[in-house]
């Protein structure tokens, strides 16, 4: 450990203590009416809720901006080892309600407001949602920062500071239609630019060879551009308000100097033309979630924020330790989330060797022991590679660099494997064929220290199934870290009756400690207990029934039971086996109208990506079967299903407090994780599942009389697959089955176009069902048979639901970044103050 710092500005920052800023609820009303005067320009009488909001957020700002004064001090001065995670996505939400939560101000500016005139509620309606990630892994990232600031851990995120998140959905005629997302446009009260910080990144070009003095051979790397990266701060307040660490987002800009010639050669406007093409570069997030993309732009994008963010932790660690590179890796620890920031594997190495000029093995010495990997997918269209000429184009140096480290990993694979060629073939970073291509997956596991899945199965099909051939090079690399999410967004804020429900039970203290929610088990049977519970369920979802009114116009009735399925659609997620059982009951019930089943609400949210046309066609088929069904008086009094357009972090916290099924039906092996799943359950809903990603965890935890498990195991799918997969065997000898599918080709639910379901019926049939939907699908309807049969006995159900919430300890991210300091980043925490 380097001696403790001190600094010079000691004495004036004592000066400037907390008690400068408001804490109670008059001042509170003084500070948002202040705010509300000089900040906005507007006062009491006049201000819409839009300006109550921004008044609010800047008072609170106040709070923020002097946790995250005295925790840098507090890092600076401890010279502290940190923890810097590099993710393409950060899917942050709304911050309002949970800043005011961390802060323990919620309650307090709550009754300012309201004696203001104000509801509190109403204004934080007018936040839009950061939505700068396409899904978990983007949710998992902001999970993540909001427990390493709780847990007082020195921590930086760094990402992109897309000007358009993730589209806004619509639904025109049961259609997805994708609108820019805007959530800057009246500015964001959050976020702290720094232009002191700016950093030049240099791209596209060549490589020029020069031979030095000493027979050194130096590469020097001519852009063709330079760009600037403004870094945006946003604080991120860890609960009880003691760290406050930052997201550090990069904003792209043209470069003054580079347009310099052009300029002066009075073609004013033609650099106008490369200051566009500068700022494309954070303009947008790419919605695919879990497909490669393969565009220039995306590696520019990653090269972009990855090279930025290095810059920024090579600056801080240089003004502690000078051109002394020997502790870099004691204090700086950078995890990859999933292989979008790979690419700062060879930078770090560029950096190294051609500008700091050390050789290549000290070099790789410390760039291996500073970058560690998640892996959060083994779908081989998520799996990213890079063409080699479109990497030499725009990064020609670090393709080198890549060669390099792939030349000298191959001597290694050589030592273990001696002449097989199949594995170098297999292991080698560089994929050979007409068109070379960068595995980036490969280079991650080789470039890192450690190499994470996100729940056990996961981990285990990662070692054995994706990198067996590493796992057996370094038995050590390959390891696990479940997935976790906060419960401070996740149940206190999001459901706050119940949450204050717990705290009379078990005391408040739950959500830093989750494990204490076991507490609950001996309320499990408690009769009043489970009432209340229940009884807050209910208010949940009449809150619940009121949105989905006003958003759909669809009417709904909160005794029935609210199935949700939520979550990004894509075939393996198996929306569509939900909707044939849908269809299904629907049949049962024309059949016989005393079909014996409690009243159901299927509720739907889910974003497409825009070029994935059969999760597209599914997102149509729902809605159609939806107007149909909510139609038709014969049925709808006990079936309705209702599709939630532009599902997205604010609407998940409206939909999980008033969930009574969670439905987590993905194929077996294909899910990761899932953290949905973790959601709902913590929120009391019954899961109805496959053992497929952090499912098994759950099950084990709630137990398997808490849960209803069903479907082919993930060995059952690859005996299945050996054997040879073949839908027409279930759809030959499953009437329902036949009749249901059958239903596809008609124009029963898109009345004078028929045909217009039927690509969905194919795909399950002539197109293979890759994931087994048909193989699945009785299985799946006799658990939510179960189900049904679960919720008719009310008492039996509210004790299932209170034990999912009592046993979700585990799945807090507190514990998730505990087991990555203990097993991956070895971090010591830093109290503030
Ligand atoms: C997950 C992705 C992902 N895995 C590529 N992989 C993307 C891959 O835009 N891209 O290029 C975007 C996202 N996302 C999810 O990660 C898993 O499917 C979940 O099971 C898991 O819970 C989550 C967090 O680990
Ligand atoms: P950044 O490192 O560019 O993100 O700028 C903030 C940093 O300034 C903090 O993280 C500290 O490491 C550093 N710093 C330098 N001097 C001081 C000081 O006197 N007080 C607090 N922070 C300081």
């Amino acid at each position: 450990k380097s001696p403790k710092r001190t600094t010079v500005k000691q004495k004036t920052s004592k000066t400037a203590s907390a008690s400068s800023v408001p804490l109670s609820k008059a001042d509170l009303k003084a500070s948002i009416v202040k705010h509300l005067h000089c900040s906005l320009g507007t006062d009491e009488n006049k201000a819409n809720n839009h300006a109550w909001w921004k008044a609010t957020c800047a008072s609170v700002q106040e709070h923020v901006l002097e946790g995250l004064r005295k925790t840098q001090k507090s890092h600076y001065l401890n010279d502290t080892r940190a923890v810097h995670y590099f993710s393409a996505e950060f899917l942050m939400g709304r911050l309002m309600s949970n800043n005011l939560h961390n802060l323990g101000l919620f309650d307090a500016t709550e009754k300012a407001l309201n004696e203001l005139g104000v509801n509190l509620t109403d204004i934080m309606e007018e936040e839009p949602d950061m939505a700068l990630g396409n899904g978990g892994l983007g949710r998992l990232a902001a999970c993540f920062i909001d427990s390493l600031a709780t847990l007082d851990l020195p921590a930086v995120g760094y990402g992109l500071h897309y000007e358009h998140g993730l589209f806004r959905q619509e639904i025109k005629n049961g259609e997805q239609i994708e609108r820019p997302d805007s959530w800057r446009d009246y500015g964001n009260p959050w976020e702290i630019c720094r232009p002191e910080s700016i950093q030049d990144i240099p791209l596209f070009g060549y490589v020029e060879t020069k031979y030095g003095e000493n027979g050194r051979i130096n590469k020097e790397w001519h852009p063709g551009l330079i760009v600037k990266g403004l870094p945006w701060d946003i604080p991120v307040v860890g609960y009880g308000g003691k760290t406050v660490n930052v997201l550090r987002l990069w904003q792209s800009q043209a470069s003054d100097y580079f347009n310099w010639d052009v300029f002066n050669a009075g073609g004013y406007v033609d650099a106008q033309k490369e200051n566009v093409q500068a700022e494309t570069i954070s303009k947008v997030l790419y919605p695919n979630d879990e497909t490669d993309a393969g565009k220039d732009l995306r590696l520019i994008q990653q090269y972009f924020f990855s090279a930025c963010s290095l810059k920024d932790i090579i600056r801080r660690y240089k003004r502690a330790h000078g051109d002394d590179w020997s502790r870099f890796s004691d204090q700086v620890v950078i995890q990859l989330n999933d292989t979008h920031p790979a690419v700062a594997i060879p930078e770090l190495m560029r950096i190294l060797i051609d500008r700091a000029e050390l050789d290549w093995d000290y070099a790789w010495s410390i760039c291996s022991k500073t970058f560690a990997y998640t892996n959060h997918t083994l779908l081989p269209e998520a799996l990213e590679k890079w063409p080699a000429r479109m990497f030499e184009r725009i990064l020609p140096r670090h393709l080198e660099i890549i060669y390099e480290i792939n030349r000298r990993f191959m001597d290694e694979v050589e030592a273990v494997w001696p002449g097989d060629n199949d594995i170098k073939r297999k292991l080698s970073i560089i994929e050979e064929g007409p068109d070379k291509m960068v595995r980036m997956g490969n280079l991650s596991v080789i470039g890192s220290f450690a190499v994470n899945g996100v729940a056990e199965i996961h981990s285990e099909l990662v070692k054995k199934d994706l990198f067996p051939e590493f796992n057996h090079m370094w038995p050590n690399k390959l390891t696990n870290v479940t997935n976790g999410i906060t419960p401070r967004r996740w149940l206190k804020a999001c459901n706050p009756a119940l949450s204050k429900l717990i705290d009379s039970k078990i005391g408040a203290d739950w959500p830093l400690n989750l494990d204490k929610l076991q507490g609950l088990t001996e309320f499990a049977d408690d009769a009043k207990f489970k009432k209340q519970f229940m009884k807050i369920k209910r208010d949940n979802k009449v809150q619940l029934a009121k949105e989905v009114l006003a958003l759909t116009g669809v009417e709904i009735d909160p005794d029935a039971i609210f199935d949700v399925q939520i979550k990004r659609l894509h075939e393996y997620k198996r929306q569509h086996l939900n909707l044939l059982y849908i269809m299904a009951l629907y049949r049962r019930l024309l059949e016989n109208p005393n079909y014996d089943m409690h009243p159901r609400v299927f509720l739907f949210g889910a974003k497409a990506a825009p070029g994935y046309k059969l999760a597209k066609d599914i997102i149509y088929a729902i809605n159609k079967v939806a107007e149909k069904i909510n139609n038709d008086a014969r049925v709808n009094h006990k079936l309705k299903v209702v599709f939630l357009p532009n599902y997205r972090v604010s609407l998940a916290e409206k939909m999980i407090p008033a969930a009574d099924i969670s439905e987590q039906i993905s194929t077996a092996g294909k899910e990761a994780s899932g953290t949905g799943n973790m959601k709902l359950s913590l929120n009391g809903a019954l899961t109805v599942g496959t053992l497929d990603g952090a499912n098994i965890e759950i099950a084990e935890e709630v137990g398997d009389e808490n849960i209803f498990i069903f479907g082919l195991t993930v060995d059952e799918v690859e005996a299945l697959d050996k054997k040879g997969y073949n839908p027409f065997d279930y759809y030959d000898n499953n009437r329902e089955l036949k009749a249901v599918l059958d239903w596809l080709d008609s124009d029963y639910f898109t009345p004078g176009k028929p045909g217009a379901l039927s690509s969905l019926k194919r795909s399950m049939l002539e197109g293979g069902d890759q994931y087994k939907v048909l193989a699945d699908f009785v299985s799946y309807s006799e658990a939510q048979s179960l189900a049904d049969k679960a919720y008719k006995d009310a008492d039996k159900w509210a004790r299932m639901a209170i034990l999912n919430t009592a046993q979700m300890g585990k799945f807090t991210s507190d514990r998730s970044i505990k087991d990555y300091v203990k097993r991956i980043w070895k971090l010591d925490p830093c109290k503030v103050e």
